[in-house]
């Protein structure tokens, strides 16, 4: 005991103490100076991401099955602990061969610049905050491992220190350290703060005014939701849509500096402001979005109306080479999907959308301007915060996660769903009203079957049809005796396909099988 507690004063736990004040100096002193910079060059956000690129895929998976919606803050503090484990064996190589300890900072800035450099939209001039944070974390630890020297000779003090009273040593090393620690919260927090007051983009949102489209969405048809109360509404809300991204923090872009370039196999490159958007004739229509990752059942589904230009415009000006077969879409945060060339030039009216719902596209749903592509999941088409569409080949470019083992296409798969009862839930027997909503996005849906139990499969009443390219909701009407019920849900698409119960995980392409929910009627 008294043996740990004297290790825990001597050189070599606190020389490993020095070296996590010192990390902690190089990137608060990058978030602070990192305030004066681009928002999206922020040196903690962008080592968050470079952490979630090597991140191994299992690893992911676990993160997201553990803590769901809270991944990020998990990756947050993984990130943490695995700084602070590298930045303690990097105080005691330190405060042994200070040689090696410059080494082992100067690494440490390497990997923050790079980071924060290969984010896409950085300029060469964001590595300031990076570079200046390393040189302080530098100074920072030179002068924690000072009075260290002058303790016990361990493994030997430099020649050049001065030997010292251990205690006034040690109090020495506590005081520096203590304040300085105190001094990079304020500078992290503050840097914070102050690169969110500088973000004028939520008011500038807001003050944006959309221009009417030139061809209005068609009028929403009477009885397209479903007769059974507790199914989401037709028009999913802004603020309850699903978001699905991979961006620590939302990519803030100033519309007036938005560009979009198309180049790679075309004729002509293309760029295109925002402004340009503004003036040219934009469309209007409902499309739904379905994430890839949607488990039977799940939720990850939304439809709205979205204003803005077909993509095939676009393309029209930039006239595609022979041989194209893919356009490969970025996000100013380095995402990228790969849609089919045809998908975007044929009538499906794909979009480059700037508005959701009536609204400018909420910030985290691709402000200023995204990818809406009917029948395609969001991992293939719609990319939020676009800034370059490359035109090339399947066989050339891989997309995000197509790099991390999910498909290089992916149609959506036709999916019905039971939104009420939910699964296991209780409800009082006679009528009870069954209800959900289905999706097979281009094709269509045409029918809805439920099987009760072993009973017969028996057809649903089908909301009204809007379009190919949304949902369609449907309700049943249940004549429900006490005990435990099963119900399962099949759709049959426009092509005649009945939706396959072969069980496939969403990885790489998309759920399927049929969803069962379990209810208990009392
Ligand atoms: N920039 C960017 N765009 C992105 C993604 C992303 O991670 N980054 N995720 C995609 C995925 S997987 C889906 S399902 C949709 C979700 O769009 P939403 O968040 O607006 O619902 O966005 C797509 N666009
Ligand atoms: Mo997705």
């Amino acid at each position: 005991m008294t043996k740990l507690r004297n290790w825990l004063k001597g050189p070599p736990a606190l020389s490993a103490l020095a070296g996590v004040v010192a990390a902690a100096v190089v990137l608060a002193v990058a978030e602070l100076v990192g305030a004066f910079f681009t928002a999206r060059a922020a040196p903690l956000l962008a080592l968050g991401s470079t952490f979630i690129d090597f991140t191994p895929p299992w690893l992911k998976d676990f993160a997201i099955a553990t803590f769901g919606t809270n991944d990020k803050a998990a990756l947050f503090v993984g990130m943490g602990l695995t700084i602070a484990l590298l930045a303690c064996v990097l105080g005691v190589v330190a405060y042994r061969r200070w040689a090696l300890g410059v080494l082992g900072v100067l690494f440490m800035g390497a990997v923050i610049v790079a980071s924060v450099v290969t984010r896409a939209g950085v300029e060469p001039i964001d590595a300031v905050p990076s570079v200046l944070g390393t040189l302080a974390g530098l100074v920072v630890l030179r002068r924690l491992l000072a009075p260290l020297h002058g303790m016990k000779q361990w493994p030997e003090a430099p020649a050049d220190a001065a030997p010292g009273n251990p205690a006034t040593s040690r109090r020495r090393f506590f005081a520096a350290a203590g304040i300085t620690a105190a001094a990079a919260g304020i500078a992290a927090t503050g840097g914070r703060l102050l690169g969110a007051a500088r973000s004028n983009i939520a008011k500038a949102r807001e003050a944006l005014q959309l221009p009417a489209p030139a061809k209005a969405a068609p009028a929403v048809p009477a009885g397209v939701q479903s007769a059974a109360a507790g199914v989401p509404p037709w028009i999913t809300p802004n603020n309850e849509f699903y978001r699905i991204d991979t961006a620590l923090s939302v990519p803030e872009i100033n519309a007036e500096d938005w560009e979009l370039r198309v180049h790679g196999l075309v004729e002509e490159e293309v760029r295109l402001t925002f402004q340009d958007l503004l003036d040219a004739d934009l469309i209007e229509s409902h499309v739904t979005l379905t994430c890839v990752s949607n488990p039977v059942g799940g939720n990850l589904a939304g439809n709205a109306k979205w204003l803005g230009l077909p993509i095939r415009e676009v393309l029209r000006r930039a006239r595609p080479k022979d041989g194209a077969d893919m356009v490969l879409s970025t996000s100013i945060d380095g995402f990228s999907a790969s849609t089919p060339l045809e998908v975007l030039q044929d009538d499906r009216d794909a979009m480059l959308a700037i508005g959701m719902n009536g609204e400018p596209l909420p910030l985290e749903h691709g402000y200023p301007v995204r990818m809406v592509v009917p029948g395609l999941y969001g991992f293939v088409s719609a990319t939020k915060w676009v800034v370059d569409l490359e035109v090339t080949r399947f066989a050339d470019s891989k997309a995000y996660w197509t790099e991390r083992g999910w498909s290089e296409r992916g149609p959506i798969k036709t999916m019905a769903r039971v939104d009420v009862p939910k699964s296991f839930a209780k409800v009082p027997a006679g009528k009870v009203a069954v209800g959900g909503t289905a999706w097979a996005q281009t094709r269509g849906i045409t029918k809805v079957e439920i099987q009760i139990d072993n009973a017969d499969w028996v057809e649903v009443e089908l909301s009204t049809e809007a379009s190919l390219v949304t949902w369609r909701q449907w309700s049943y009407e249940w004549d429900a005796a006490p005990g435990a019920h099963y119900i399962k849900v099949r759709a049959t698409d426009g092509t005649g396909e009945v939706q396959t119960d072969q069980r496939a995980d969403p990885v790489p392409d998309g759920a399927s099988g049929w969803q069962s929910v379990m209810v208990t009627v009392e």
